[in-house]
């Protein structure tokens, strides 16, 4: 009854980076094309809708940006007070584009997002405001279609799904799906979950809490995952891995899967190619293997990034046909 078209993303076969890994059948899921650019609607509809349900009037969030650009969306749209908690200077200039768009309030704090997500906890246990982010179980439960939408599209569970991790939410919330799908026997196997995390940014690959964690990827940093236990039993439980892959890493992924596949993501969505792309490097085979490359967000969302890492090719003509026409000159 209520929704703002999130779900139903693409999921687009690779026609390029498939094929130089010898992997026949690569695929990426298009998370940034949900209604506020990234996979955080599928939750948060569910979350602000509950909400709503319970007489709520008001949410709150911490977020590296993307729950805050969702949150402030369903919020206006179910005609909530919204308030949104984010780390000073961290966070994304479209992400808080977003916010300001629509009109959530927003609280800078000279901190990182653990210490958001520490305060909104706070806040949300003395007054009755909902708490929208990922340690609401029905942003999980939102956030698990996504593994079924997977299933239905290729009438099977993949062999393997690479995702990237920072509050280990959707990580979690993939594995729900599958393995619900799992358990009332409409795949008769699970995939591997493969989660990454940035080099700077890699509690639980380090397996201790990280006090300053620092990335290119903006909207994974950090270094105290609320959803820790949970990413590892998915991880466990699939027989799957969660490995760091650095700036460099995502930034070449990044690059190439806007060069090559004509996909536009942030570069904390590029973690999970990056890591499809280290896991090559080592040596493993993905040939025969269905792959699937959870593309959690938007490019547009960090227009400043693109425009950093890209050599700025443009040219400038006089705006005349002659000169145009040497632009295009063969010689
Ligand atoms: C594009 O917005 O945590 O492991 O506050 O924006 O479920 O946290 C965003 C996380 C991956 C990691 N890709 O997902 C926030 C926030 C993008 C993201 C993640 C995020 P989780």
């Amino acid at each position: 009854m209520v929704t703002l078209g999130e779900g139903d993303t693409p999921l687009v076969r690779s026609r390029a980076i498939g094929e130089t890994l010898g992997c026949s059948e690569l695929f990426f899921k298009l998370e940034g094309c949900n209604p506020t650019g990234s996979f955080k609607d599928r939750g948060m509809v569910v979350a602000v809708a509950k909400a709503v349900e319970a007489g709520g009037t008001g949410i709150v969030c911490a977020s590296t940006g993307n729950t805050s650009a969702s949150a402030a969306a369903y919020g206006a749209y179910f005609g909530l007070t919204t308030t949104v908690v984010v780390p000073k200077g961290q966070v994304a200039r479209g992400k808080l584009t977003q916010a300001i768009a629509f009109g959530a309030r927003i609280i800078l704090v000279d901190g990182g997002f653990d210490q958001a997500l520490e305060l909104v906890r706070g806040i949300t246990e003395r007054h009755p405001i909902a708490l929208v982010n990922s340690v609401n179980p029905d942003r999980i439960q939102g956030q698990k279609t996504a593994a079924f939408e997977i299933i239905e599209e290729l009438g099977e569970a993949p062999d393997y799904v690479f995702i990237p991790v920072g509050n280990a939410g959707n990580i979690s919330a993939y594995w729900l799906g599958f393995s619900e799908a799992f358990g009332m026997e409409w795949i008769s196997s699970r995939p591997k979950m493969m989660g990454f995390q940035a080099e700077g940014a890699a509690p639980i690959v380090r397996g201790e809490v990280v006090e300053d964690p620092r990335s290119v990827a903006s909207a994974i940093q950090v270094g105290n995952p609320a959803s820790w236990e949970s990413a590892l039993r998915a991880k466990d439980e699939s027989g799957g891995a969660i490995d760091a892959v650095s700036d460099e890493e995502i930034l070449e992924a990044y690059r190439l899967m806007a060069r090559k596949e004509g996909i536009f993501c942030e570069p904390a969505s590029a973690a999970a190619l990056a890591g499809l792309l280290k896991r090559a490097r080592e040596g493993f085979s993905f040939r025969g293997k269905k792959v699937v490359c959870i593309v959690t967000g938007s490019g547009l969302k960090d227009p400043d990034q693109a425009a950093e890492n890209e050599p700025t090719f443009m040219e400038e003509y006089p705006p005349e046909l002659s000169a145009i026409e040497r632009a295009f000159a063969v010689d």
